[in-house]
């Protein structure tokens, strides 16, 4: 018995024996959850197949740089909402946003002989319905033309020129609930010369005014400043060197952040120049030449999105007019090398951005088939593949610099505003056309 007992001992510990040969290292504790899961590298992840990228045209370059997107946009455009339905002309509508609601400001000569008028309407519904009577802005005999919006809330500033007083200056009013009621108008500028074409930028309380003005002959970048939203407006600012011709400034503000751009001529032939104030305009960096290149390089836009800078411009380099594009992505400090976005037959124009979360949109205008025509395309990768362009109007004054309003075109995250102007009833009229923005 005790003999079983000890053989049946010496089996069990020779079995011990043998499982513990078989078995590896003890097993370690599952790792807790890394507290940095959210920041681990896209390259650790599985890779994302790339989606299709919106379809190059033969008018916008092949994508260049695949980039892996998440995401697929769809733009959907409806039909054209004539705005203005008077038996005279309307001209040079331009943009504001604000969430849903879309603020719309153009030039109109309802009220016949030499008069232009701005004029004013809102849709509080992205568009889908517009005020039953628009609002008349300025009330005088002479040219008031050119108006642009800058949208801080509820707070809309509408800027324009006027010749009223013999010359053209710039004017001002405002409206704190929406566009419902305005101010009285201010005048902002008081020299015997030209002053032309108002962009603002504004930040909170503080309004900037930039314009071109030729006061002592030759055109120059000026700015205006208020710190206490329009009430007291310091003296005029020149942004640019005396003697050199610079006009057409336009800027856009990031957070605290004015980006500034302009045609310039002190190279000898026209460049696209850049400088940026970081303190709301009271300051500003050295004047930067972004195109440097033997052509005429002119109508430049920028706009911020995000930490991104884009900017465009039409340059005649290859010997006619294309739209080019460059962007920054340390605020300015640094550019990417000019890209050429149009190569169609004709010449491009007027190109204008607009920007949506990840999307870029841009407009212009292209003689390619005989007429200016507006066209539209997208990009969902900073410009480096873009999407089927669209036709989205007739344009329809002759060729020149005062086609484009200076905002016609402004994008939210659901919609794409556009107006312009057509005359395919005989005479311009304003029209406003939506698109859809929806994610595949
Ligand atoms: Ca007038
Ligand atoms: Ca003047
Ligand atoms: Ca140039």
């Amino acid at each position: 018995m005790t003999r079983t007992l000890l053989l049946l001992l010496v089996i069990l510990v020779a079995i011990l024996l043998c499982a513990c040969s078989g078995q590896t290292q003890p097993r370690e504790l599952p790792e807790s959850p890394s507290p940095n899961i959210t920041s681990l590298s896209p390259t650790t992840s599985p890779t994302p197949t790339p989606l299709p990228t919106p379809v190059p045209t033969s008018t916008l370059p092949p994508q260049t740089t695949e980039v892996p997107k998440s995401k697929v946009y769809s733009i959907v455009w409806e039909n054209d909402v004539q705005i203005t339905e008077t038996s005279a002309a309307a001209i040079y509508p331009t943009l504001g946003l604000n969430g849903n609601t879309v603020h719309l400001a153009w030039v109109d000569q309802r009220h016949g002989g030499e008069n232009r008028e701005i004029y004013y309407n809102r849709s509080t519904d992205n568009g889908g319905a517009w005020q039953a009577l628009d609002t008349r802005i300025s009330n005088n005999s002479l040219l008031s033309i050119k108006a642009n919006l800058a949208v801080i809330g509820d707070t809309v500033h509408l800027f324009w020129r006027d010749t009223r007083d013999g010359n053209f200056e710039e004017y001002f009013v405002q409206s704190k609930d929406g566009g419902v009621s305005w101010s009285p108008e201010t005048r902002l500028t008081n020299d015997p010369a030209f002053s032309g074409c108002p962009f603002p930028a504004v930040i909170g309380n503080t309004l900037n005014l930039f314009w071109r003005d030729d006061r002592s002959g030759t055109l120059k970048i000026y700015q205006k400043r208020s710190i206490d939203a329009g009430a007291n407006w310091c003296p005029d600012i020149l942004l640019t060197p005396d003697g050199i011709k610079a006009e057409f400034p336009f800027p856009s503000v990031n957070g605290n952040t004015i980006h500034l751009v302009w045609r310039d001529t002190r190279d000898g032939n026209a460049e696209i120049y850049y400088k940026r104030s970081m303190d709301a305009g009271a300051t500003w960096t050295e004047d930067e030449n972004l195109t440097k290149n033997q052509g005429e390089s002119e109508h430049p836009k920028i706009i911020a999105q995000k930490d991104m800078l884009h900017v465009v411009w039409r340059d005649n380099r290859d010997g006619k007019y294309e739209v080019y594009y460059t962007n920054s992505t340390n605020g300015g400090q640094s550019w990417s090398t000019a890209r050429k976005l149009t190569h169609g037959t004709g010449q491009s124009y007027w190109p204008v951005l607009a920007v949506s979360n990840d999307l870029l949109h841009l407009l212009w205008c292209d003689d390619r088939d005989g007429t200016q025509a507006l066209y539209y395309a997208f990009s969902s990768a900073n410009s480096d593949s873009w999407s089927a362009e669209t036709r989205l109007s007739d344009c329809v004054l002759p060729l020149g610099e005062y086609v484009m309003g200076a905002n016609p075109i402004m994008a939210s995250e659901s919609y794409v505003h556009c107006v312009f102007n057509d005359d395919r009833t005989g005479m311009n009229k304003i029209y406003y056309k939506r698109a859809a923005i929806s994610i595949q």
